[in-house]
């Protein structure tokens, strides 16, 4: 049986991962920062399927421990602030954690055990004022927030690793992707949390930001398992991941209100500028050709039923009185 170790096991995708390495065979240990309530809801469960250590990536001992009671093989990094709208009050914290930590990871495993395989959650956010579209593996990166200029560090840091020690380190360049699982806070989630509610009778109206920025949006299950395939390959490369197509926010409320047979949508949703950001990213679409020849991986669930998916398991939710 291979042991891995998954760093962020409580957010969406380290949940879905766990899920797809048990169902592989593998060994799960998952690496969770202390927290002072509970916030293991997404792997509730998995927990007797798998084993958490406590950890934090910023702190590298931490990681040294993680290695050596969880002997992986595998090693995918999945930690992060992954709220590119926070990133602006939390800057520091966000490059601590999104880029310094990923360099800890790094050294920990070349200083442990360099065979062992390394995944970087990194991201189209590294593209930011886009220089071309649809954006490939060759695209410069223009970051445009304290989350995407973090992530240039994990991204630059896996990279040499790679080129200076020959440790298989690749990078992940994941477009959006999202699930009923999906943090709150989010646009999309954002958006099936207020339509389920609206369907509901519980609220009349959701207020956004920029209705206008383009999104390249997949399934994150689907992505979980090109992060996967990337670790099986023979040589450790980086690969972009997405479906291909960009729609607007507008296009996703559309869609969202469309999934409970409201058409006339304008009426339910207000805009605010506190939700604007300070430089925005207004249009990503990936260009995923290399990782459909290498990697045999191809995203499946368009716009319209990811929508459906998001709305209605929010109106289970909520119809069951749980928590987003
Ligand atoms: P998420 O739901 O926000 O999960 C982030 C995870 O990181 C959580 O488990 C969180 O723990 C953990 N974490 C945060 N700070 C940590 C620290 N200092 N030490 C240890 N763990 C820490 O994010 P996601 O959507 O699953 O994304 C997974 C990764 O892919 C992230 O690195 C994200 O930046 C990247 N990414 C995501 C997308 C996307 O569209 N979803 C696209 C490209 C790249 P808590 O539960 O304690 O907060
Ligand atoms: O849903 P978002 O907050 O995601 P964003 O910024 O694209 O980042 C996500 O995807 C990245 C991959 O490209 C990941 F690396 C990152 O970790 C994260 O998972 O915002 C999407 C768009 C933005 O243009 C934002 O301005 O939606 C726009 N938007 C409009 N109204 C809003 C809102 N975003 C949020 N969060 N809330 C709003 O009310």
């Amino acid at each position: 049986m291979k042991n891995v170790l998954i760093t962020g096991i409580t957010g969406q995708d380290g949940s879905y991962l766990a899920e797809l390495l048990l169902s592989k065979g593998y060994r799960v240990y998952g690496y969770n920062r202390r927290t002072s309530s509970q916030n293991t809801t997404r792997i509730t469960h998995l927990l007797d399927k798998i084993t958490v250590l406590y950890g934090d990536i910023t702190d590298s001992f931490s990681i040294y421990k993680a290695l050596k009671t969880a002997e992986p093989v595998e090693f995918y990094n999945l930690a992060a602030q992954s709220f590119v709208g926070s990133s602006w009050d939390l800057p520091e914290s966000t490059c601590e954690i999104d880029g310094l930590g990923v360099v800890k990871c790094l050294e920990a495993i070349k200083n442990y055990n360099p065979e062992i395989k390394f995944y970087q959650a990194s991201t189209s956010e590294l593209y930011g004022k886009v220089k071309e579209s649809p954006q490939n593996e060759n695209t410069p990166f223009h970051p445009r927030s304290p989350y995407g200029f973090a992530k240039m560090m994990g991204y630059w840091a896996t990279v040499n690793y790679r080129e200076s020690y020959n440790m298989f380190a690749a990078n992940g360049i994941l477009f959006n992707h999202e699930s009923p699982r999906r943090g709150i806070e989010f646009v999309t989630r954002k958006i099936s949390y207020g339509v389920a509610k609206i369907k509901l009778g519980l609220e009349k109206t959701i207020t956004l930001g920029n209705l206008d920025a383009k999104r390249d949006w997949g399934y994150a299950p689907e992505y979980v398992d090109a992060m996967w395939r990337i670790l099986q390959q023979k040589q450790a490369e980086d690969y972009v991941i997405a479906t291909g197509k960009a729609h607007t926010i507008r296009d996703f409320v559309r869609e969202a209100f469309a999934a409970i047979g409201i058409n006339n949508w304008e009426q339910y949703v207000k805009t605010d500028a506190k939700f604007l950001r300070p430089a925005e990213v207004h249009e990503l679409i990936g260009d995923a050709r290399k990782a459909e020849i290498n990697l045999k991986w191809k995203s499946k669930i368009d716009l319209s039923e990811l929508t459906k998916i998001m709305v209605n398991a929010d109106i289970e939710l909520i119809s069951k009185g749980e928590h987003k």
